[in-house]
């Protein structure tokens, strides 16, 4: 597939580098037919009957109803492209480069060489078209605590991720926000949004940083920061991490789903502060995050989580409910987020 034939075009003053929004599956037809949209996320253990190269689909199971999709836009019309050394579809304006590779990934020798390989071609597919900096990655995983090699797949991931990233300058300093779930499909995916220029690493007081976790956790540090802050011109966002209740690096709260919510919005709490007082955001509450994923462990009453959550953020913060394996055993569940604070001022 080639690029279409649109030039990349300028933000202009008002914009936003890009919007996401969740919205009702019976709209796929028509969002396909929008000009500006970067890329449509579809959750399911099947795939849309419609191809588009646009489509990602996450092999997650949806849990509310069902029916929502994930929808990414631009300001401008993207050039949608495929890079076919790193096998990476992606779509890019002037700013942003968002894309995504999945394939089978019993095509590898296990996990760590498929997440080495996966990175590389990220990594290059950045380098060649121009985008060096990752703000933000998610990671779907087959069968993430499965033994391999006498390593459980997730950390043989971490091994394979890292052996990567630390060839990358300042490493550890331009860690990113990163998602990693276990899921039950054959196929590895991963999709990022990189940009030209870097975003700022941000860590939670509350939390060692999984950088430096203990040895046990992994035998290559899990290269992800707990959130990254990108400034834009007329914005400041927060892509938050998948966050769990973890304290210190020690999981809280063991078979208690609604604890490990309660303990999960503590620490979204202390990041926000800590952003707040390192970068000047001037988010006031929880309740003004975007859009966010809980994931949810098999067999965890998402119901009842589902309404603590909006008993503790109301009904103002879009939720998708998704069931997949959160990294550690004993995690019942795992929040991301996204927040986005305009800089311009009203009058
Ligand atoms: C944690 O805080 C939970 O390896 O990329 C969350 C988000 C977790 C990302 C990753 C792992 C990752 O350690 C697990």
């Amino acid at each position: 597939m080639g690029s279409n034939n649109h030039p990349l075009q300028t933000l202009s003053a008002h914009e936003s580098p890009f919007q996401i929004s969740y919205e009702n599956i019976a709209h796929i037809p028509d969002i396909l037919k929008e000009r500006c949209l970067l890329g449509l996320i579809y959750f399911g253990r099947q795939k849309t009957e419609i191809y588009d190269p646009r489509i990602i689909t996450v092999e997650l199971p949806e849990l509310n109803e069902g029916g929502n999709v994930e929808v990414w836009r631009a300001p401008s019309i993207p050039e949608i492209g495929y890079d076919s050394k790193g096998g990476i579809y992606y779509s890019r304006t002037d700013s942003i480069l968002f894309g995504y590779l999945q394939f089978e990934e019993n095509e590898f020798s296990g996990l760590e060489q498929a997440a080495y390989d996966a990175y590389q071609s990220i990594l290059s597919c950045q380098e060649r078209l121009g985008y060096p900096y990752l703000l933000r990655i998610w990671n779907y995983l087959p069968d993430i605590h499965r033994e391999e090699g006498g390593l459980e797949r997730y950390r043989a991931f971490c091994l394979g991720r890292y052996q990567v990233l630390e060839t990358t300058p300042n490493f550890e300093r331009y860690l990113v926000a990163a998602t990693a779930i276990g899921t039950e499909a054959s196929r590895m995916l991963i999709y990022f949004l990189a940009a030209t220029e870097p975003g700022i690493r941000v860590e939670n007081p509350r939390q060692v940083s999984a950088f430096h976790y203990p040895f046990r956790y992994a035998p290559r540090s899990p290269s992800f920061s707990r959130a990254t802050l990108k400034q834009w011109s007329n914005e400041v966002h927060l892509y938050v991490s998948g966050t769990a209740s973890i304290v210190g690096h020690e999981t809280q709260h063991v078979g208690d789903p609604i604890a490990q919510l309660d303990e999960t919005l503590n620490n979204l709490q202390a990041l926000v502060e800590n952003a707040q007082r390192l970068h000047g955001l001037k988010i006031k509450t929880l309740n003004d995050l975007g859009p966010l994923k809980v994931y949810l462990r098999q067999g965890v009453d998402w119901v009842s989580v589902a309404h603590r959550l909006q008993d503790r953020l109301g009904d103002s913060v879009p939720a998708l409910f998704l069931q997949g394996d959160i990294c550690r055993h004993d995690l019942l569940l795992e929040i991301e987020a996204f927040y986005i604070e305009s800089l311009i001022v009203n009058k």
